[in-house]
């Protein structure tokens, strides 16, 4: 049984956890401190101890110490091979890989720029911030989710858990899925229907209510809310 630190609202941690379970493993989930600004302050002492970058998620099995949420997918795929959240063929993995890091690494820095920009969404950095974000939706639209696919590489997997929760801040950040995307709210719908999905998406939404901030539609029935 291992130890996951996250937040509240940890988009990274959120995706550690919900491969964790859907990989059906037990662990004890710890939330660390997170305050009105957003910030995880007071730090928590063992993502001090693990992590240098003094950030969540954070695993801790034994004397084995992990961060980052792409390397805890790792360990979990090691820990659990079955079900596979990878592809299986070299190629397709890699490309499930890729795709993970992307979105991660090159999708989500443009919502972490719309952060600040909240009250300036006309503002050039925030238009262009936008304009990024549906670029890259619009290429998963296009070419992943064609043919009547129901994942974002083969089988459901670590490539779909990163974006859907790349895509949920995106979502709060006025970055999210436009009308001209059918496959992708096809595919958030799929994702939102998962237990594991549920399990995390849940208390995050009612978090977000809980502290009197805007809760994305699509999360909207996890606090009974219109
Ligand atoms: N690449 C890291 C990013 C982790 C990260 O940015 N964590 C955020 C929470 S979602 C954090 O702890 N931020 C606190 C800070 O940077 O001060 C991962 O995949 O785990």
């Amino acid at each position: 049984m291992f130890t996951l630190y996250s937040g509240p609202l940890s988009m990274f941690g959120a995706k550690a956890q919900i491969a964790a379970l859907e990989k059906g493993l037990p662990f004890e989930l710890v939330m660390v401190p997170f305050d009105a600004d957003d910030r995880y302050r007071p730090r928590h002492a063992e993502v001090l101890r693990v992590n240098p970058k003094e950030q969540v998620p954070v695993l801790v099995d034994g004397d084995l110490d992990l961060f980052d949420s792409t390397q805890i997918f790792e360990y979990l795929e090691d820990l659990a091979p079955e079900p596979s959240l990878w592809p299986r063929e070299p190629r397709a993995r890699a490309r499930a890989r890729r795709l993970e890091m992307e979105s991660d690494e090159v999708f989500f820095p443009h919502v972490v720029r719309l952060f600040g920009l909240q009250d300036a969404m006309d503002s050039p950095p925030a238009v262009a911030a936008c304009a990024a974000c549906a670029q890259f939706q619009r290429r998963l639209e296009e070419q992943l989710l064609a043919d009547g696919r129901d994942w974002l590489c083969g089988a459901y997997g670590y490539t779909d858990i990163a974006f859907y929760m790349a895509q949920l801040f995106a979502e709060r950040k006025g970055a999210g899925l436009t009308d001209d995307m059918p496959r992708l709210r096809a595919w958030r719908k799929r994702m939102t229907q998962r237990p594991a999905v549920r399990e995390v998406a849940g208390p995050m939404a009612r978090f977000l209510h809980g502290a009197g901030r805007p809760v994305p539609a699509f999360l909207r029935g996890f606090v009974g809310a219109t």
